[in-house]
């Protein structure tokens, strides 16, 4: 029998992805869009508090293409706090105008592929990494992923040296972008369709094309990675918000 990888898990994680009905926000006047985008910043600002309490984090970013016009991404330690923010933001007037477009529950994790040491729990880089305050990059890519159970390429079924060797391999192009591209994994099993997400933040858009490309040569991508769907998209720094939502 193989042996699981063991996980170090973190804050749980929600990524939200709205379309606006922009047609239907546009009938609103602008009294009832502006009361409606009052109530939405106060909304961010308490979820701000809670990030200066490191008590959680959220980002927003604006969404490119159709599959999305935003997105909000929370990490908190818990699944019910995920809970409770969703509905929360569901029941504000602005949510009326938005359309759900995707949405990905899962919870950060590191693996023990690499040696973390003793009680890594209390390692405060590890802690930094488990219970991450959200860059302010200003480029976000987002895509969830398998490792492939298929014939002869089938990762859960590989011993544990193999899999070792090659996220060993993994994390050293990884790593070739350190300072350009700051990555989060998180972990879905159990919680949604793909096994985890990937969450990239850059300055440099390109960066991403950039190390997606490079890593689909590496033998755990190239033969054991499976994708989902791919979303990127810019910053919305709470003083763009309005901007964003002027009609
Ligand atoms: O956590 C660490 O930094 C140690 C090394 C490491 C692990 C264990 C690491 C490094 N990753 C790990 C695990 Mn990763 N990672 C991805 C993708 O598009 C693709 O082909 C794959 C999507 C990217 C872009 C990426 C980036 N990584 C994982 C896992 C869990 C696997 C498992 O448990 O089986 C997945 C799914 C995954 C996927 N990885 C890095 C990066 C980068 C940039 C690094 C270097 C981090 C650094 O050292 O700064």
């Amino acid at each position: 029998m193989s042996e699981a990888a063991q996980t170090l898990d973190g804050w749980y994680c929600l990524h939200d992805f709205r379309l606006v009905d922009w047609t239907t926000w546009k009938m609103l006047s602008s009294d009832e869009r502006q009361a409606a985008i009052s109530e939405y910043m106060n909304l961010i600002e308490k979820w701000t508090v809670t990030q200066n309490k490191k008590e959680g984090s959220h980002a927003i970013y604006s969404i490119v293409g159709q599959k999305a016009d935003f997105m909000m991404m929370f990490v908190r330690p818990t699944m019910e706090e995920l809970n409770e923010i969703e509905m929360e933001f569901n029941k504000t007037k602005f949510a009326e105008f938005t359309i759900p477009a995707h949405s990905y529950v899962s919870v950060v994790e590191l693996s023990n592929y690499l040696p973390a040491g003793q009680d890594p729990y209390e390692s405060p880089e590890i802690r930094a990494r488990l219970y991450p305050i959200l860059p302010t990059a200003k480029h976000i890519c987002f895509y969830p992923m398998d490792k492939r159970r298929q014939g002869n390429d089938n990762w859960y079924m590989l011993p544990m040296e193999d899999r070792r060797n090659m996220m060993r391999s993994h994390g050293m192009i990884g790593r070739q972008y350190a300072g350009k591209v700051k990555q989060i994994i998180t972990g879905s099993v159990g919680f949604d369709d793909y096994e985890w997400g990937v969450t990239l933040f850059a300055d440099d858009v390109l960066q991403f094309k950039k190390l997606v490309y490079e890593m689909r040569f590496d033998e755990v991508s190239a033969r054991y990675g499976e994708f989902g769907s791919f979303f990127v998209g810019n910053i919305l720094p709470q003083e763009r918000i309005e901007a964003f939502l002027h009609v």
